[in-house]
């Protein structure tokens, strides 16, 4: 297979970026598109080369496939790499770019698709010794049948949709008697979200951990695997904390669930990179849940333990080439853990706060990475994902690592929006954060608005609107107005101590 000369990244903001410059390192030329929003991003400037490719809505821009192959052809991009989201876990694309004589910097169309229907992939793999959850491998419409395997697995089940993932189209039923009103409503919404009622039936785990493999398939036929991530804190499926390597695997443990990694791999013949989605229950038994066939946004944790370039990694296998290393030779060195820093308030149930980065000051020194697609002065467009930036730090050890990502984020200095860093600043110091001893209900348990202003900070922001109002009140208070016209005291002061 050719060596890659030109790569077009069919994405934006910080994936796009992170692509690019590996691409640069080897000597590969870069072409970006963009939509109407981002005609002065970063990704653009970075680039090569740039095409407009649309309106700022995605449907118009980043996800029209013809768009984005017109752009391959006139700049003479030999190869497109998806990034997360957007069209990366799309089979359609991926054959689109095949039969246009490029490469896709990914999975086959094949894999993507099988992987894509959770019924599927619990089929693959199944025949390659993987564990699964206790539930049903074929879809269910029959209710009475299906109540019948509910009550051979145990209450409480959970009914999901094959064409489902990532938490989308699941429900959980407590007991017999909501059983048929549940799995009505089940296929129902799985026929109006996916077009596919397809759903099936497993025992619910009620407090899983969520731990991911890293793996990488060649086009020869090797696999290894890249060790674990956790994922546990999450909300709403939207996850805000990752780490790797997991507090919780032994060494045997992570032997067992690595092979099961691989083997979940070349059940569908996989190459490029993937992530094998597990969940633990409280015995440490662990259980496949889904492959992801793509890179993930929280691959940076696995680079820093392991040194490796992922997205270097990416291109070599698509040119052809094989695995550079035996799995014996991969070592962990040290911890890392990654936040998600969006633009979105806490105090008001996480709804985004896009805006203009009035300030914006990344931290710095020894173990800090910051992924982001953004400098001071520019806008987080509407239309998108409204992460800021990724943190990564990275230590000899987990508390290290801790202690590090509380320095990081007391020195990152981001004022015109509200972010998530004093939420993820609030894990950091949790007592069952830093023991390790969570689950995916982190957030759930544990997170009120409130404890983003301690009770003692309360009582210092009602003296400053006391202090504010005399001052204004007394008539010679010039600039005290102006301080108060311009941005509001309390929320500045608030916001530089989260
Ligand atoms: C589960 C489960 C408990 N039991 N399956 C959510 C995302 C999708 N990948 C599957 N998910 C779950 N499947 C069984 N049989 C709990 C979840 C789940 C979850 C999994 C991983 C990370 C966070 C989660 C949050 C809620 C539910």
């Amino acid at each position: 297979m050719p060596a890659i000369k030109k790569i077009l990244v069919a994405n934006r903001g910080e994936i796009a970026l992170r692509v690019m410059r590996s691409a640069r390192e080897l000597g590969i030329k870069t072409v970006a598109v963009y939509s109407e929003a981002d005609r002065n991003a970063l990704h653009v400037r970075f680039a090569d080369e740039a095409v407009y490719i649309g309106p700022p809505p995605s449907a118009e821009s980043y996800l029209r496939i013809e768009k984005i192959l017109a752009a391959a052809h006139s700049t003479g991009a030999d190869a497109i790499h998806p990034g997360y989201g957007f069209l990366s876990e799309n089979e359609d694309f991926a054959q689109a770019v095949e039969d246009a004589g490029l490469l896709f910097i990914g999975p086959s169309a094949k894999a993507i698709e099988l992987m894509g229907s959770k019924l599927a992939a619990k089929a693959a793999v199944a025949k390659f010794n993987v564990p699964l959850v206790p539930g049903t491998s074929e879809p269910i419409t029959d209710v009475n049948a299906a109540k019948k395997i509910a009550a051979e697995i145990g209450y409480p089940v959970l009914i999901k949709a094959s064409a489902g993932g990532g938490g989308k189209g699941m429900r959980v039923v407590e007991d017999e008697a909501s059983f048929h009103e549940q799995m009505e409503r089940a296929i129902s919404e799985a026929t109006s979200a996916f077009g596919d009622g397809s759903v099936f039936i497993e025992k619910y785990i009620t407090k899983p951990r969520h731990i991911e493999f890293q793996i990488f398939g060649d086009k020869h036929g090797n696999v290894v695997h890249l060790f674990e991530r956790e994922c546990s804190i999450q909300r709403r499926h939207q996850k805000v904390v990752e780490e790797a390597p997991s507090s919780i695997l032994t060494p045997e443990k992570r032997k067992a669930m690595g092979e099961a990694a691989i083997n979940a791999a070349k059940a569908c013949g996989y190459y490029g990179a993937g992530t094998i989605e597990f969940i633990l229950d409280d015995k440490l038994n662990f259980y496949f849940l889904e492959m992801n066939t793509r890179l993930q946004v929280e691959h940076p944790v696995t680079e820093e333990i392991t040194g490796m370039d992922l997205v270097k990694l990416q291109i070599r296998i698509a040119e052809g080439e094989k695995i550079p290393f035996a799995q014996e030779d991969l070592k962990m060195n040290g911890h890392a853990v990654e936040i998600r820093v969006y633009a979105e308030d806490p105090a008001n149930n996480f709804l985004p706060d896009i805006g203009t980065l009035q300030t914006y000051k990344r931290p710095q020194g020894h173990g800090i990475r910051v992924d982001d697609g953004f400098e001071q002065g520019m806008s987080i467009p509407f239309y998108y994902d409204p992460m800021i930036a990724k943190l990564i730090c990275h230590a000899e050890d987990r508390a290290g690592a801790i202690e590090k990502m509380i320095r990081a984020i007391d020195e990152y200095e981001i004022t015109g929006l509200e972010t998530t860093l004093g939420f993820c600043k609030f894990v950091m110091q949790h007592e069952a954060f830093r023991s390790g001893n969570f689950d995916t209900r982190f957030v759930e348990n544990y997170f009120k608005p409130e404890v983003l202003v301690s009770a003692n900070e309360q009582e210092e922001i009602i003296a400053s609107i006391l202090a504010t109002t005399l001052l204004n009140g007394n008539g010679n208070s010039k600039q005290a107005d102006e301080n108060t016209a311009k941005q509001p005291v309390v929320s500045n002061w608030k916001k530089n101590r989260l």
